[in-house]
């Protein structure tokens, strides 16, 4: 298994699941199993710039969704039932069990940095009901003095340690009606890349250049395909790519107050069918009852 494992991923690590329990608070039944693998896939960090017909979510969206691409591998593998392959979905805090293995330590921007791929990579966990010793490496690597990302975040949400009431991810993922502060500060169509960006942990990276990550068409999302496509046609054309997991209504209001920011007036008459339809939320429509008043005022 160890030895597929390196073939597929990037790095590996082995923790026994005790070490793991006693390091996380976690209420999931792990019982049955007794070795936990963490594997770090990294993706492509160039950045698109917006266009005025055109935005994008955040780079790691780029290339086709993570979840896909894990559950591919996973497959792939022919995991029989002595082992179970988790990405992203599931209760274990996949950060703290990385953090075990050695191969990253946790910036102050909350993100896990490993030497060669800093912070742009996912995490994936294999739970093994056979015991493998463990690979634990010493990591001396830090932050140091550094607080780049903490003066760089618009919002405030690393000043005291992380904050998801405030931090920009959180909010653009989540359905409500956004706060005139929300709108301001929000810049993607989902996702944050601030505190990535201006850390100097990312720069010089090595490249992996995974086919799956690889810059893909739905990189870029057309502004009228979000106001004129149907759920299903959408979903049709950017169905893989990972920043549709909660749906194209909270991309349209995201991309309300990035139409905002651009001064974009060409998107007007759209909006305003949007908030004559039924089909939207309050969410939505409160958030661009006011965009547009903006836009129009
Ligand atoms: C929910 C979630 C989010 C939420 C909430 C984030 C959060 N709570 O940290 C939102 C949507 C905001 C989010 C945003 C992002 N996420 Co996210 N997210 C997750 C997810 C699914 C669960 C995390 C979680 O809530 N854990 C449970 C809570 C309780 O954990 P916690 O908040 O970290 O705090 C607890 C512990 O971590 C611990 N703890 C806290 N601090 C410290 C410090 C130390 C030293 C230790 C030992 C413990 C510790 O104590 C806390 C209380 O119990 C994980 C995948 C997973 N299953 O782990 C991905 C994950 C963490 N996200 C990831 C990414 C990439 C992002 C974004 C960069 C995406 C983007 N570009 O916008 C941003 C980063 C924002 C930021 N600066 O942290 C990656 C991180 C990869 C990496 N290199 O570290 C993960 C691992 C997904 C993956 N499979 O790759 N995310
Ligand atoms: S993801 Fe954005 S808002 Fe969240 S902590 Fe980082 S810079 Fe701040
Ligand atoms: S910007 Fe500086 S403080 Fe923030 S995570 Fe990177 S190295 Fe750490």
């Amino acid at each position: 298994m160890l030895n597929q494992l390196k073939q597929q991923f990037d790095f590996v690590g082995v923790i026994d699941i005790k070490r793991y329990l006693s390091y996380t608070n976690t209420k999931v039944d792990l019982s049955e199993f007794k070795s936990m693998f963490v594997v770090g896939l990294a993706y492509n960090h160039d950045i698109l710039p917006q266009t005025k017909k055109a935005l994008t979510a955040s780079i790691y969206t780029y290339g086709l969704d993570y979840h896909l691409v894990f559950n591919q591998i996973f497959s792939h593998l022919n995991l029989d039932d002595h082992y179970q392959g988790l990405i992203d979905n599931h209760d274990l805090d996949e950060r703290a069990a990385l953090e075990l293995t050695g191969a990253a330590f946790r910036g102050k921007n909350n993100l896990m940095i490993h030497p060669e791929f800093g912070s742009y990579f996912f995490i994936g966990l294999i739970l093994s009901k056979i015991h493998y010793d463990e690979i634990i490496v010493e990591n001396t690597n830090s932050c140091g003095t550094c607080v780049k990302c903490i003066k760089a975040c618009p919002v405030g949400a690393l000043n005291k340690g992380y904050q998801v009431d405030k931090c920009i991810s959180g909010y653009n993922q989540t359905k409500k009606t956004m706060t005139k502060e929300e709108v301001k500060h929000n810049y993607l169509l989902l996702g944050c890349d601030i505190c990535q960006r201006v850390c100097p942990k990312n720069n010089g990276l090595k490249i992996m250049n995974h086919e799956a990550f690889k810059i893909q068409q739905h990189a870029y999302v057309e502004i009228n395909d979000l106001f004129k496509l149907s759920n299903k046609a959408f979903k049709d054309r950017y169905g893989k790519a990972s920043y549709l997991w909660r749906g194209k209504t909270l991309l349209m209001r995201n991309a309300l107050t990035i139409l905002l920011k651009q001064n974009n007036q060409d998107y007007n008459e759209l909006i305003r069918q949007s908030l004559k339809s039924t089909f939207y939320p309050d969410w939505y429509k409160d958030t661009a009852k006011y965009v547009l008043e903006q836009l129009e005022g």
